[in-house]
């Protein structure tokens, strides 16, 4: 069930927290590794007696203290509460098998947890027994782990991964058990560098409060890590916030990398969006080369005091480098400023890729582009069935270049492994900034394939599609999923009987799944999408004349049952019968499109390089297709076939290479550099080669220039990590040339 479903274990002190944040800002605690660090303790005290003769070195696994030196740890807590925080954060950053893999610790993983919780459930409760009124609480640390589920290590196997979705969630689910068991009040999923990896962690504390039967409050705390404002796999702010807020988040926030000066952009994006408290904790400045931490507390307190000013912030601490000090000199300018008011921002479906996508009132439609399809493009299923994934990756670069604001991809073809090759596809997508940019649509009639897509996700999707064709028992299981996931999803109008073809079924199927889906699994109705089923017309068979008709009304009736749902529909389906007459075919997308983007059509799946506009269409051309479409006339069809005979074969070309294979061989080779396009990059290098002396020269010179400017835009905010690593398998495929 949907987390909100569950109680809080104490939902009395939850109140109590809310009203806080209603009356000030509360206070984090500082850094605990850089504290810890301080100590200068040696691979003993880490090993203690227990550890002894543990077969690998434990220096650096601080999370092990817990266990082995618990007083330094009791003493670190006891330092933050003395200072004034509010919350203190466990000493279980990396107390995840994943990250104590490292150490071969896998094992301590439920106790770590559980003993942290305990040793700052301690301190806290020593403290509130010497300190009447004061009630801190223990706020249970769940690390981003050392891996990264949507990036690849390997530049040369860009659909590589060195940890899956699903080792995420279990590890995050394992170490949310040992918090809880130990007494943590809260969660906090922090440091969040790759959106994905949190996702699948807020999948797995979800699974773990299923099996208490209760859950604890939630904080989500991202990190920005460069000039450019984005994770280190590449999202902005808004896009990270679009690809967590399913889980309504106790609190969404920032932490750690830059400091507060760098931060302040950012942390006023997320403020302005979030419809939840916001938390920021970042470091003391950026590291010195030393890699030690500068921010002195009263620099960083005034200026965390003027972000509170400007009523940014609910909750406010430290991260790396900041002390008791920097806590106690925070605290103190926060004390007497006004908590941040939450916005109320509208409801809208807000999705994301590397960036975010609304669906806003001003966009009046949406193209969603469909040639990432085995079963809809010929080309793109040879591409897939012959492994050439790079060629099948230009298919889905060049929709986006001709305006396709989502990507649908489908894999359903009988022969294909279609888990194995979603996967593989989305992985390849998720290295590639200029298509991950947009959101994907996962379409599929297998759930496992659909599954195996919300996996590779890092933001937030749509699920393609679900509907009450087995009843609603399974409907009610996959929307269940869908929304733990955090996708929003496409529901078809198909029920038991069938798919709905007229007016009155459209509507009665879609009215029946919005109530269950809105009242029954909590599903956001702007999160739904229906389709009312796009069927072919002008086959010759009479029934079909009203399928365009009735779903342009469908769309009007469906938008009044069903408030706040979207629709949507697959174009091409359309006009099945004039297949291979292009301009023809165009003419019925650009007729129907006009009359149903009027009735309220949110969206369609087309082929974003084909939509002819309506006004351009010759005028005899468009009265046929109009007639036809809106079957007007009883010859409507007929009349149509015999236009088509002589408008045959106008279709329009779809966009090739860009202008700059024109360029000198030098400017070639840095915008391949700088847009990361290998597809002529070793032509190109071997002519600079052959006009240049040495090869050597063809470093130094075009390459060089190329990463140059690489590294200003880098510099400059104006590229971001992903799309540099991209530039960098360009460079290392030129050089080995
Ligand atoms: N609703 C939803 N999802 C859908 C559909 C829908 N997904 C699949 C499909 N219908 C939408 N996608 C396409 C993609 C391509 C075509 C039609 C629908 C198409 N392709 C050319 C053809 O078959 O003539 C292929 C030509 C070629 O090989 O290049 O028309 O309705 N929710």
């Amino acid at each position: 069930p949907d987390m909100k479903a569950i109680p809080y274990r104490n939902p009395a002190q939850v109140r109590r927290i809310e009203q806080a944040l209603t009356e000030r800002i509360l206070v984090f605690d500082g850094a605990m590794g850089t504290m810890i660090q301080d100590r200068r303790l040696e691979d003993a005290d880490f090993r203690g007696e227990r550890f002894a003769s543990h077969p690998a070195p434990l220096k650096g696994n601080n999370d092990l203290l817990s266990l082995t030196r618990p007083d330094v740890i009791l003493d670190i807590h006891r330092a933050f509460l003395a200072a004034g925080a509010d919350l203190i954060e466990t000493n279980t950053f990396n107390a995840t098998a994943i990250s104590q893999a490292d150490y071969r610790t896998e094992f301590l993983v439920r106790e770590l947890n559980r003993e942290s919780a305990g040793l700052a459930r301690a301190a806290v409760d020593e403290h509130s027994a010497t300190h009447p009124g004061a009630e801190p609480y223990v706020v249970g640390a769940l690390g981003p782990t050392n891996r990264t589920a949507s990036l690849s290590p390997d530049v040369n196997r860009p659909e590589y991964r060195a940890v899956t979705f699903d080792q995420l969630r279990e590890a995050y689910g394992e170490a949310a058990l040992g918090l809880a068991e130990g007494g943590a009040d809260l969660l906090v999923v922090e440091t969040v560098f790759d959106t994905l990896n949190c996702k699948a962690a807020l999948f797995g504390i979800a699974e773990t409060f299923d099996a208490l039967g209760y859950r604890l409050p939630v904080i989500v705390s991202g990190t920005i890590v460069d000039a450019s404002g984005r994770t280190l796999s590449g999202q902005t702010v808004e896009a990270f916030w679009n690809s967590i807020r399913h889980v309504r988040p106790f609190a969404v926030g920032l932490n750690c990398a830059l400091g507060a000066t760098e931060i302040r952009p950012w942390i006023q994006e997320l403020s302005r969006i979030a419809d939840c408290p916001v938390s920021l904790y970042p470091n003391a400045g950026l590291p010195n080369e030393l890699g030690e931490y500068d921010d002195s507390p009263e620099h960083m307190a005034q200026l965390l005091g003027q972000f509170a000013e400007q009523g940014l912030l609910n909750f406010v601490g430290g991260c790396c480098g900041t002390t008791p000090a920097h806590i106690a000199a925070i605290a103190a300018a926060v004390r007497d400023k006004p908590p941040r008011q939450l916005p109320s921002p509208e409801r809208r479906c807000r999705l994301a890729g590397l960036e975010p996508f609304t669906f806003t009132p001003e966009i009046n439609f949406v193209n969603i582009g469909e040639r990432t399809n085995v079963t809809g493009s010929a080309l793109f299923r040879r591409l897939i069935q012959q492994d050439d994934y790079p060629a099948a990756l230009d298919v889905a670069r060049q929709q986006v270049e001709n305006g396709a604001q989502i990507i649908d991809v489908n894999m359903d073809e009988g022969l294909l492994d279609g888990p194995k090759a979603m996967t593989t596809f989305l992985h390849l997508i998720g290295s590639e900034p200029d298509i991950a940019r947009v959101p994907v649509m996962i379409d599929s009639s297998r759930w496992d394939v659909i599954e195996a897509g919300l996996k590779c996700l890092q933001g937030k999707g749509v699920v393609n599609s679900i509907s009450l064709k087995e009843g609603e028992e399974p409907f009610v299981r996959q929307a269940r999923t869908v929304l733990r996931y955090g996708a929003a999803v496409i529901v078809m109008a198909f029920d038991e009987r069938g798919q709905a073809d007229t007016l009155e079924r459209r509507v009665a199927v879609c009215r029946r799944a919005w109530k269950i889906l809105t009242e029954e699994v909590g599903f956001p109705p702007e999160d739904i999408i229906f389709d009312p089923n796009i069927f072919a017309i002008a086959t010759g068979i009479a029934e079909h004349n009203r399928y365009a008709v009735d779903f342009i009304e469908a769309i009007r009736q469906i938008k009044q049952a069903c408030p706040g749902a979207l629709v949507s529909g697959g174009l091409s389906n359309l006009s099945f019968s004039f297949r291979g007459q292009d301009r023809i075919r165009e003419a019925i997308h650009s007729v129907f499109l006009y009359h149903a983007i009027h009735a309220g059509l949110d969206m369609a799946i087309v082929n974003a390089g084909q939509l002819e506009i309506y006004d351009e269409i010759d005028p005899r051309l468009r009265t046929a297709v109009e007639n036809v479409v809106l079957n007007r006339t009883e010859d409507a069809t007929e009349r149509l076939l015999e236009l088509a005979q002589e408008f045959q074969g106008g279709g329009r070309q779809e966009a090739t290479d860009g202008e700059w294979r024109l360029l000198p061989v030098h400017d070639r080779l840095v915008h391949a550099l700088v847009k990361g396009i290998n597809s002529h990059v070793e032509e190109d290098t071997e002519e600079a080669r052959r006009a240049a002396k040495r090869a050597l020269d063809v470093i130094e010179g075009p390459l060089m220039d190329g990463m140059n400017v690489v590294g200003d835009l880098f510099g400059a905010g104006r590229m971001c990590l992903p799309q540099v690593v991209k530039s960098a398998r360009v460079m290392k495929q030129a050089v080995a040339v």
